[in-house]
This record gives structure tokens, C-alpha cells and sequence, in this order.
């Protein structure tokens, strides 16, 4: 049992104090949702493996009473099967695949992108002895190219990211959260992707009036605001530039999808539509 309820976490921080990794962000939102205090082990990207006696090379990592245990995922599930009479994270193992699934996708389709736009930030925000090995080893991992290089034209990239996310505000339209009335371990990934870009957006990268900006404020302010660090930029206030794309869909039509047939009536609008009639025709 968690000695005093407090569960060791070691960090990834940028100089402000905010925590940069997504999966150190999912695990502190783990360990709060299981009712923890923690105890944050501060550091950057060099010297993890000094920091950590030599257990890590990757962060995060925690110390449950003396038991190591690296890994987000591998956390996650170590403290659903050691705490389970206190809140589930993933329960069902449908939620870790499906979760998994929807993680690789919003990589993908966002944080990929979203790097090439806030590369620079990711690095001068990280600590000063952490400069050297970020712009190498991130400009290494960019196949050389220079970050000053990498950044150029993320004025015209912005833009096309939010029209992506059109997946996830179909389904937080219908759901509360990804964990349906309550947030699970999934909403826990997804919101640490915002997290992480919060940590590094030195210009908003999503339209003011989001509706994806519901979930993730009330995902920041879980746990006395877990999310809400000063060293954080706002997400909010992408301008929409006169050739941009819609940042996403101002009305969405029920669809066979996303609406319950529950007879006739329910399905009125849509066969309507389908058959080329003006509804309540
Ligand atoms: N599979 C690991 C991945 C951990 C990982 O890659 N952490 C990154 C931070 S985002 C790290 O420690 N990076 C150190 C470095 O870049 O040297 C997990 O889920 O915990």
C-alpha cells in the first residue's frame, strides 16, 4: 500500500516547471485518478538515468513503496491490479485496445504535425542544459533537417490540423467523456496530447470556439487543475485565415452513426433527406 497515499513520480519538465511528456502527463492524471498524492521527482530530459539509479533511460517512472514501475501503460495497469477497490483507470481490456488504437491515431494525425510547428518552442522552453541534446537529438529524429528549418511555413500547417480532429467532436457531442459519464485511462491519453501541446504552443493551434474546448477544459481542471500550470500557453485562438479550411463542422447531420433508432419518427429527418424531401414534408 502506497506509504501516506503517496506514489513517487518521476518527471519531465520543461524550465517553467511543466511537465512536457504526454506519458508522464497520463500518468500524473492516473495516479490523481486513483486518489494519490504524489511526490514529483523535478528533472529534464539529461540525466534520467543518473536521476533514477540507473533504472530508466525514459520517463515517466514511479516508486510505489519502494516497488519500481516504468512505463505509462505498464503504471496504469500496475495500479489498476494493485488498487483495485479504488477508481478503475481501464478496466475492460477493450478500453486498452481501443484506447491504444485512438492514441496512434491522434499521433498521428496531430502531435506528428504539430511538433513541425512547435519544435523550437519544445526546445528553448526545455531547461538550458537540456538545449544541446533536444536540438540534436530532435533534429536527428527529423532526418537531420535544421529546427529553424523544420518550423518554416507552420503558419499554413496550422490551419489544416484542426479540420482532423472532426472524430473526436463527433463522439464528445454524444459522451461526456471517453470514459462515457466519467473520465477513464483514455481520456487520460488523449487529454495529455493537449497537455503536452499546451506545454509547448507558443501560438494558439485550435480555433477559439472549438467545441473539442469543453472536454479539454474540464480535463485540465480535473484534480484541483491538475492541467493548469503557469508555464502552459493557451490552445485557443487559432486565426482563421481567409483560404484556411472550417476548422471543423458547424452542423453536423444525425446520421445512422451517431443516432439511435428508436422507429419511424427518430429516422424522419434523415429519410427526408435521402429521399429529397424538405423535412416535415
Ligand atoms: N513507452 C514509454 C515511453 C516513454 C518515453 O519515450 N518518454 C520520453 C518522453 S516523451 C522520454 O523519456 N524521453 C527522454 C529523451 O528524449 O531522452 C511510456 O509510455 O512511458
Amino acid at each position: 500500500m502506497a506509504k501516506d497515499n503517496r506514489i513517487t513520480l518521476y518527471d519531465l519538465q520543461l524550465a517553467s516547471g511543466a511537465t512536457i511528456s504526454p506519458f508522464v502527463w497520463a500518468t500524473k492524471y492516473a495516479i490523481a485518478h486513483k486518489g494519490f498524492e504524489m511526490d514529483v521527482v523535478p528533472g529534464g530530459f539529461t540525466g534520467i538515468p543518473e536521476r533514477t539509479g540507473g533504472k530508466t533511460e525514459r520517463l515517466p517512472a514511479i516508486v510505489d513503496d519502494g516497488q519500481w514501475v516504468l512505463d505509462s501503460w505498464l503504471i496504469a495497469e500496475y495500479l489498476d491490479e494493485k488498487y483495485p477497490d479504488r477508481p478503475t483507470l481501464i478496466g475492460d481490456p477493450s478500453v486498452k485496445v481501443c484506447g491504444q488504437m485512438l492514441e496512434q491515431w491522434l499521433w498521428q494525425t496531430a502531435i506528428g504535425p504539430w511538433m513541425t510547428c512547435y519544435l523550437k518552442q519544445y526546445r528553448d522552453r526545455s531547461l538550458p542544459q537540456d538545449h544541446d541534446y533536444v536540438t540534436e537529438s530532435r533534429e536527428r529524429m527529423f532526418g537531420g533537417q535544421r529546427i529553424e528549418d523544420i518550423i518554416v511555413g507552420r503558419e499554413d500547417r496550422l490551419p489544416q490540423i484542426p479540420p482532423k480532429l472532426e472524430l473526436m467532436r463527433n463522439t464528445l457531442r454524444e459522451y461526456q467523456w471517453f470514459g462515457g459519464e466519467s473520465p477513464n485511462y483514455v481520456d487520460y491519453r488523449l487529454l495529455a496530447v493537449f497537455l503536452f501541446l499546451a506545454s509547448v504552443a507558443d501560438i494558439p493551434a485550435l480555433p477559439e470556439d472549438d467545441p473539442l474546448r469543453d472536454w479539454i477544459d474540464r480535463g485540465f481542471d480535473l484534480y484541483g487543475g491538475l492541467g493548469r500550470h503557469p508555464g502552459m500557453s493557451p490552445l485557443f485562438g487559432l486565426p482563421r485565415r481567409e483560404n484556411d479550411p472550417e476548422p471543423f463542422v458547424r452542423d453536423p447531420q444525425a446520421n445512422g452513426l451517431n443516432k439511435r433508432n428508436t422507429g419511424p419518427q427518430s429516422t424522419a429527418a434523415e429519410t427526408a433527406r435521402l429521399k429529397g424531401e424538405a423535412a416535415g414534408a
